[in-house]
């Protein structure tokens, strides 16, 4: 078999634990043998994690989509509270929502809201505590970092007050939402009323400084260049060199249903498979690459376990980011129906908590 001798000083590099840069980058991201270039991720991936995939059984609970932010991308969020299909959960409604859709052995509730000017911040801890006392067994994984960067901003408080706070109410990590692309040229087009790239990563840097995990994501398939991508990935492995706080890396491919961007040559299977290997190869400090089900659908997340991924999300339940952008896959899965796809891409499931520890 020929393999370009460009690829092969690539995996050289790989196998010999050199770190690849910028023009490595490009090199994967747009080769055409993407066969190669996956299994080069393959075998990073199966050096760090050899045959496991992680999965764990999670839910996913969004309380309110009242969102000031107008984000060109986004389906899920409504400008105003008066509008049609605008929602905002009582604490206590957050709770019957949970309470009907627990199972046991659930370990994780995932929680993201629009950025809704209406709340005060007693609600967010309220919302953390009651969940914590009502289900002890669920760890909140809860807030992205753009809506941190609003409470401190709203209310008056640094990122760390802001984040002592909401762990003083229970937060357990933060999700790596609202990354969306660093480069401010593309920001300034789909979510211009956002935290900036910086601000974005001074809340990850802050909620690891105090001990916080959390997962960072990019999205990508929007009007970003190829060197935007590998600039986005590029800056989340620094700040990983710095703070080592980053759990998964999650690449988001756009979806065009119900959002006024209206791009409609939506990602490829090539831009999808290529994004997971080009950023388990980038980032080599950032243990999981997680192939979200919900986003890439069941089939490609699965070939995405041969392709530099090791984790596929969880049971999830009632998914509406998605959903509402014109997601086809279910709204959840099984534990048995997880397993079964993980299997049959030759790989060993094993369930994890939020932190990644084993579940017996
Ligand atoms: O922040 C919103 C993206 C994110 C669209 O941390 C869209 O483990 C594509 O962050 N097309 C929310 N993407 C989802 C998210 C996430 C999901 C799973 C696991 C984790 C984790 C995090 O979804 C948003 C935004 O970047 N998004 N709308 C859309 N139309």
């Amino acid at each position: 078999m020929n393999i370009d001798p460009k690829l092969r000083e690539i995996a050289d590099k790989v196998e010999a634990g050199v770190r690849l840069g910028t023009d490595d980058g490009m090199l994967l991201s747009t080769h055409t043998d993407l066969l190669t270039v996956g299994q080069i991720a393959n075998m990073a991936r199966e050096c760090r994690h050899g045959n496991i995939t992680y999965y764990n059984r999670n839910l996913h609970l969004n309380t309110t989509n009242v969102c000031e932010a107008n984000c060109a991308f986004c389906s899920f969020a409504r400008l105003k509270e008066d509008m049609p299909s605008a929602y905002t959960m009582s604490t206590e409604q957050a709770l019957e929502w949970i309470e009907k859709r627990y199972r046991p052995g659930m370990t994780e509730v995932h929680i993201v809201n629009g950025l809704n000017p209406h709340l005060p911040f007693s609600y967010y801890t309220d919302l953390l505590r009651a969940i914590g006392t009502r289900f002890p067994a669920l760890h909140l994984k809860a807030f992205s970092a753009v809506e941190i960067h609003y409470f401190a901003q709203k209310f008056g408080m640094s990122y760390r007050q802001t984040l002592e706070q909401l762990i003083d109410a229970g937060l357990g990590s933060l999700p790596g939402g609202g990354a969306e692309i660093f480069a401010n040229r593309v920001r300034k087009q789909i979510c211009r009323d956002k935290v900036d790239a910086d601000g974005w990563l001074d809340v990850h840097r802050t909620a690891h400084q105090l001990g916080l995990k959390s997962n960072c994501t990019m999205l990508y398939g929007t009007m970003e260049t190829r060197e935007e991508r590998i600039d986005h990935l590029l800056r989340l492995r620094e700040l990983q060199d710095e703070t080592g706080g980053f759990q998964a890396f999650v690449p988001l491919a756009y979806h065009a249903e119900g959002n006024r961007l209206q791009i409609f040559s939506k990602p490829t299977a090539d831009d999808d498979l290529r994004m997971i290997a080009v950023s388990r190869l980038l980032l080599d400090n950032i243990p999981h690459i997680k192939a979200y089900w919900i986003m890439l659908g069941l089939k490609m997340a699965q070939i995405a376990q041969r392709f530099g991924a090791n984790d596929m999300d969880g049971t999830v339940i009632e998914e509406k980011v998605y959903h509402m952008a014109g997601a086809e896959t279910p709204h959840e899965l099984t534990i048995d129906e997880l397993r079964r796809m993980i299997r049959a891409m030759g790989r060993e499931p094993s369930e994890r908590t939020t932190m990644y520890e084993p579940v017996m």
